[in-house]
């Protein structure tokens, strides 16, 4: 019966750009060879589990709208059995290798915490028989301290510490569970670990006690020899009119203040949240780069015109092809991958719609792969980048960097060698038509 949810979709396979079916990847061929390394493991995408399969469509103005056969009748427990077939029959015939999940996304919250833990292990023996079965793995898991109503008030930085203890539980559990089931990473977004308003908060307080938790997540992971990174998820706001981790950089500052900048902690970046913040996506990509802390990536991207968390499928050639030729100019992921953190609008009811919204995804950022990999095998764009910093490579630049002058010294060489610096074109214009020509 869990079977026939999507049986009227073939397995998706690779057509080629003129492929005539509509459910077809014209780009996306797995095993094709780029740069040394197959599609599949260069772009390692994954369905969220939350979105495609939990979500029914509710928004803040209407019920839910969407077809979801397996939400149907019977007790949690067996809806969620349900939902995890479901689930697997999708990722298999859609060709993704792997998944993400939220704790409550796969089980259900029990009367007490002993029983939800016991129903979310129950789950778990009930997602690794899919994995064995189907081949697909776990990018990542994450324990959802948002949607509860003990969570109002944040989990790690609630005024109450009861409520730390308890979404401290939710890690530990959520933590192993994602060990065991081989998870790739360990993802922790701060949903309301922020304020919606400063009348009631004590800020430092708050940062403190998000500063323990996180000590606390990593003494834990080295305990059980948990092998991923821990991944923290950048947003501005919302659901809180404030969050802590409001970008990479902010991010980047609160690991080191708190001892965390060891290793670690890594960054999961999304596009819509970076955004959020003021931010390109490649922005907050290329500072997590810059800082050693590049992870992974939730991919999506948001409406210009809705200024909130749309969370839509991509779509923007251009924007992804200078990302992934950013990444693969880092050399690509290690332990992460583009999880679609996406998804359908609210009339795009029925199973078909959620094909269509992964199939345009994966196969845009493996077009995207390709046109990266001609930006670099060109390599006209880097040389222009390096060449403009070529100064800082031997002489002056190279002193000044090795620490071997000091201001006065600097200001003496002005004055002796007569220094006075030309200003050169950035070629903003001649770069942007550079671009084009890849796409
Ligand atoms: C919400 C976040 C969430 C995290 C996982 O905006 O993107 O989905 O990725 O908790
Ligand atoms: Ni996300
Ligand atoms: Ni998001």
């Amino acid at each position: 019966m869990q079977d026939s949810f999507f049986s009227t979709i073939e397995p998706i396979r690779y057509g080629g750009p003129d492929a005539a079916s509509v459910l077809a990847f014209r780009y996306y061929d797995k095993d094709r060879i780029v740069r040394g390394k197959r599609m599949e493991d260069h772009l390692r995408m994954a369905v969220a589990f939350w979105h495609s399969f939990a979500w029914d469509g509710t928004d803040m103005f209407g019920s839910g709208t969407f077809q979801r056969p397996w939400q149907g009748a019977g007790d949690a427990l067996a809806r969620a059995k349900l939902k995890a077939a479901a689930a697997f029959d999708f990722f298999s015939r859609l060709g993704a290798p792997f998944y993400c999940f939220h704790d409550r996304d796969v089980s259900p919250e029990g009367g007490s915490l002993a029983e939800t833990n016991k129903w979310l292990d129950g789950m778990a023996d009930v997602l690794a028989g899919h994995m064995q079965r189907t081949g697909v793995k776990l990018l990542w898991g994450t324990a959802n301290l948002f949607s509860h109503p003990r969570y109002m008030a944040g989990a790690a930085t609630n005024p109450d510490p009861e409520v730390f203890a308890f979404a401290a539980a939710q890690v530990k559990q959520a933590l192993e569970v994602t060990q065991r089931l081989g998870g790739e990473n360990y993802v922790l977004w701060g949903g309301r670990e922020g304020y919606e308003t400063l009348l009631n908060t004590d800020m430092k307080r708050e940062l403190d006690q998000l500063g323990r938790f996180m000590n606390l997540v990593a003494e834990h992971k080295h305990k059980i020899g948990f092998r991923g990174p821990l991944l923290i998820e950048p947003k501005p706001r919302e659901p809180t009119k404030h969050q802590y981790d409001y970008d990479a950089a902010a991010v980047d500052a609160f690991l080191q203040r708190y001892g965390l900048a060891n290793g670690d902690f890594r960054l999961n970046i999304e596009a819509n949240h970076a955004t959020l913040a003021g931010h390109t996506f490649e922005h907050e990509v290329t500072y997590a780069i810059a800082a050693g802390l590049f992870g992974s990536i939730d991919m999506n991207r948001g409406d210009t015109l809705l200024g909130w968390d749309t969370d839509q499928f991509p779509n923007d050639l251009g924007e992804l092809s200078l990302l992934l030729a950013r990444i693969l100019q880092a050399g690509g992921f290690s332990t992460g991958g583009f999880n679609f953190d996406a998804k359908v609008r609210r009339q795009s009811f029925d199973p078909e719609d959620l094909f269509h919204a992964h199939v345009g995804g994966m196969d845009i950022l493996a077009h995207a792969l390709l046109v990266a990999d001609r930006i670099l095998a060109d390599g006209k764009l880097p040389a222009l980048v390096d060449a403009r910093y070529a100064g800082w490579k031997q002489g002056l630049g190279r002193e000044i960097l090795d620490r071997k002058l000091s201001l006065a010294q600097i200001a003496d060489q002005v004055t002796s060698r007569n220094i006075d610096p030309k200003p050169r074109s950035g070629r903003q214009e001649m770069l942007e038509n550079l671009v084009t020509r890849y796409l």
